[in-house]
């Protein structure tokens, strides 16, 4: 049984909350083990439609965990990769959603980045700041903040270390949706739960695609979009729903 996290499923709609509150959710090694070795297997699981990941009303997470990590060296942290294996939790390929309240920081703001769309709370606050650690974004915000947000919103966040608050980081194309706090967890599982009602794979597809707008040229993009678009004619459900909106009734995906 995992310790650093709760896991429950609801339908097809699986929310993962972090437990570390003393430590304001801080990302230990454990936590990171526990996320990879639990939700890995239910990235595969055709039952399971999409993430909610989540903390509790003060921290989403407040970054890697600083005296976990503190006093290693540069070997410790070279020879075992530190934290590489968060790439297997980006690399997921069902849809997460980041249910972010209170502080997203450093690791936990990266965090928030690896899940395909922040849905953050009124009284969420996002930032990166290592700079005053003495360090830098280690987990992807250098890179994942430039692409969200823009080079000279990224180097604001990065230099000073300055936090970002829900209705600036809804503004600045950071999150997708600004939330009540207390409608946070509802109006999330919603979407979570529209998410898991479609075909398995073409919505596994279509993120994939979006995806790929980050990593490619327009040109190379648009090629990408056109082919996996037309792959989804082969199918089950591509002629369900068509034949669906045809008949005026609701449609029934297998997720074949
Ligand atoms: N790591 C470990 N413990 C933490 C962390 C953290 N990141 N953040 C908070 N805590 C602990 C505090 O030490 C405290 O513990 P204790 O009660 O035992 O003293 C408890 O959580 C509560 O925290 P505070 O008392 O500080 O709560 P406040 O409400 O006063 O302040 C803040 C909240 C502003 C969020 C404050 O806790 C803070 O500044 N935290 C650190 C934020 C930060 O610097 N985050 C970046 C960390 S570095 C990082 O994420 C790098 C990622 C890349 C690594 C890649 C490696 C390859």
């Amino acid at each position: 049984m995992p310790n650093s996290i709760k896991v429950t499923q609801t339908g097809g709609v699986v929310l993962v909350e972090l437990n570390r509150p003393k430590a304001l959710n801080a990302l230990n090694q454990e936590i990171m083990e526990e996320i990879v070795e639990t939700l890995v297997p239910l990235d595969r699981d055709p039952s399971v439609g999409c993430f909610v990941l989540t903390g509790n009303e003060k921290a989403f997470a407040a970054g890697a965990d600083i005296k976990e990590m503190g006093s290693k060296t540069y070997m410790d942290v070279f020879t075992n990769d530190l934290f590489a294996d968060w790439d297997k939790f980006g690399a997921m390929r069902t849809p997460k959603i980041a249910a972010v309240a209170g502080y997203a920081l450093g690791g936990g703001c990266e965090l928030a980045m690896m899940c395909d769309m922040i849905f953050a709370a009124e009284s969420a606050q996002f930032g990166q700041p290592e700079i005053k650690l003495g360090v830098m974004p280690g987990m992807g915000g250098s890179q994942r903040l430039t692409k969200l947000v823009g080079k000279s919103k990224a180097m604001d966040m990065i230099l000073t270390g300055r936090m970002m608050d829900a209705a600036e980081a809804e503004r600045s194309g950071l999150a997708a949706r600004v939330i009540a706090n207390d409608e946070l967890m509802a109006e999330t599982m919603k979407a979570a739960e529209t998410i898991a009602s479609f075909g398995k794979p073409s919505v596994m597809m279509a993120r994939e695609t979006v995806e790929r707008a980050l990593e490619s040229s327009l040109r190379e993009g648009l090629m990408f979009e056109r082919r996996v678009f037309q792959s989804m004619f082969a199918t089950e459900d591509q002629k369900e729903g068509m034949a669906a909106f045809a008949e005026k009734r609701k449609a029934e995906f297998k997720g074949k």
